[in-house]
């Protein structure tokens, strides 16, 4: 456990340069749509904020997910909950500071974070755009 723990803060010290890259500074880039019934593609996000827009499609609750589809000691790890978000058409969901959720760790040093979003299946098909 203690060799992880060094190697994770080894790891730590050399992502200032990831997040400074990652730093943004007002504005938003378009970083992809996605048309789905009940969870989007993945985007990836250096960090900083993101936010997604529903173009078009059924109000109603929309939840950004973080994927950590990986393995530790044998345990499927969970994705994480970010936040859920009430959304009419037009509307966007804004998500501040969200580089928590960039991985870092051991296990992920892709120096992303995987998001999602999901909604209720039932409501019909959500066209969503994303912004980093
Ligand atoms: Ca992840
Ligand atoms: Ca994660």
């Amino acid at each position: 456990m203690k060799k992880l723990f060094a190697f994770a803060l080894t790891l730590c010290l050399c992502l200032p340069v990831v997040t400074a890259h990652a730093e943004k500074h007002g504005s938003w880039n378009y970083v992809g749509e996605d048309k789905f019934n009940e969870r989007s593609k993945i985007i990836n996000s250096g960090g900083g904020d993101f936010k997604f827009c529903l173009v078009s499609g059924p109000g109603g609750y929309y939840t950004l997910w973080e994927e950590d589809g990986y393995f530790r000691n044998g345990y499927k790890m969970k994705d994480e909950k970010v936040g859920t978000k009430k959304l009419k058409k037009g509307q966007c969901a804004v998500f501040k500071n969200i580089n928590k959720y960039v991985d870092e760790g051991p296990y992920e040093s892709s120096g992303q974070a995987e998001f999602y979003v999901t909604k209720s299946k039932k409501s019909g098909k959500a066209h969503v755009k994303f912004y980093d």
